[in-house]
């Protein structure tokens, strides 16, 4: 049986829909389609894409216009429309922002409870530390700021640094959970590449890690090492199969933070492929290359760091516009959360 007409408050004496109101209840009939539709969930998330063209020059522009002394960290948040720009949600529960840093810049040590990452989208010097290890920051890069690590970031190079942040803050936030803690600048106490030496190489681990485990083991993902890895995975991938690596904690193989996941797509030369359809929502970074993405009623050109927010249960295709080179993309979802709230879907 399927109910979809429900008593409206409308119906109800005007004098007990006000009593109930003054004493802080409310009819749960009138609105329950609204917080339980049939079939799939109704959603507020908006399929919008951020073009680097049009944010880059903004970005730049709070470079001169805001010191960094005045901003703590100096970010423009990507906000979908549609959850309302001051609530700054890319999805529902998915932060986005560009951060700029210059160089010199130091943006000061601190942690907090929400998740975080960077991906590198332009710039070359720029670092940041966390657990007091210093992680270079290379184009395309994957850095880690666990809940709960203090990190801090810097720039000794010349140029702009520009990096695309994503934390599950509009979750956290969501659950009055949110909050951080400011500290000095962290004393460095491990030589450069130490998890990259420990925990970079797939199928081996520090012998040690078979008795004892590290909490978040591996904090800096190269993208030299990712495209690598998504160009021999292509080789062996039959055509119509999506080429797709996640990235995982070394230690346990499972999502490396709590609530997000990061996975890198290769799109091959005029390649046109359909993601599965989930539940989970995500965002889609343009690495490398240029194409099309079709979501749901929506279609999208995208270029090279072109940022695309995709909502749950979306139809997704995406094409690469060449017919002779790859295209890159980096993906950041909810998916972790869905698994652990055993909501996690995927419908074909
Ligand atoms: C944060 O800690 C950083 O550490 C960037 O670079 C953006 C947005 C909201 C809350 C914390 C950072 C952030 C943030």
């Amino acid at each position: 049986m399927s109910t979809t007409h429900l008593g409206t408050v409308e119906d109800l004496p005007k004098d007990y829909y006000e009593k109930l109101v003054a004493n802080n209840t409310l009819p749960l009939w009138p609105a329950l389609r609204a917080v339980l539709p049939h079939g799939k969930p109704a959603r507020r998330t908006q399929p919008v894409i951020w073009r680097y063209a049009d944010v880059r020059p903004d970005l730049l522009r709070a470079g001169e216009l805001t010191p960094i002394e005045k901003a703590e960290r100096r970010v423009l948040v990507l906000c979908n429309p549609g959850l309302g720009l001051d609530n700054m949600q890319a999805t529902a529960s998915i932060y986005i922002g560009l951060q700029l840093i210059q160089p010199g810049e130091t943006a000061p040590n601190h942690k907090h409870s929400p998740s975080a990452v960077r991906f590198v989208i332009e710039g070359e010097g720029g670092f940041t530390v966390v657990n007091g290890e210093k992680l270079p920051m290379e184009k395309g890069d994957l850095i880690l700021t666990p809940p709960g690590l203090w990190h801090e970031h810097g720039h000794e190079g010349s140029g702009p640094v520009v990096w695309l942040d994503a934390l599950d803050l509009p979750l956290i936030y969501g659950i009055d959970a949110s909050y951080c803690t400011e500290g000095t600048s962290q004393t460095i106490d491990k030589v450069v590449g130490t998890c990259t030496a420990r925990y970079g190489r797939g199928g081996l681990l520090p012998y040690s890690a078979l008795d004892q485990k590290t909490h978040y083991p591996l904090l800096r993902f190269p993208w030299k090492d990712v495209r690598a890895a998504l160009q021999q995975l292509a080789e062996v991938s039959p055509a119509g199969q999506l080429v797709q690596l996640a990235y995982v904690n070394p230690e346990t193989g499972a999502e490396c933070l709590p609530t997000l996941g990061f996975s890198a797509i290769m799109l091959r030369p005029g390649e046109q492929i359909r993601l599965p359809l989930r539940s989970a929502s995500s965002v889609v970074h343009v690495v490398e290359g240029a194409g099309a993405a079709h979501v749901d009623d929506a279609q999208h050109r995208f270029s090279a760091a072109d940022t695309l927010a995709i909502p749950t249960h979306a139809a997704v295709t995406l094409s690469n516009a060449s017919a002779d080179q790859p295209a890159f993309l980096f993906m950041v979802d909810d998916a972790p959360l869905h698994r652990k709230l055993g909501i996690y879907e995927v419908f074909d």
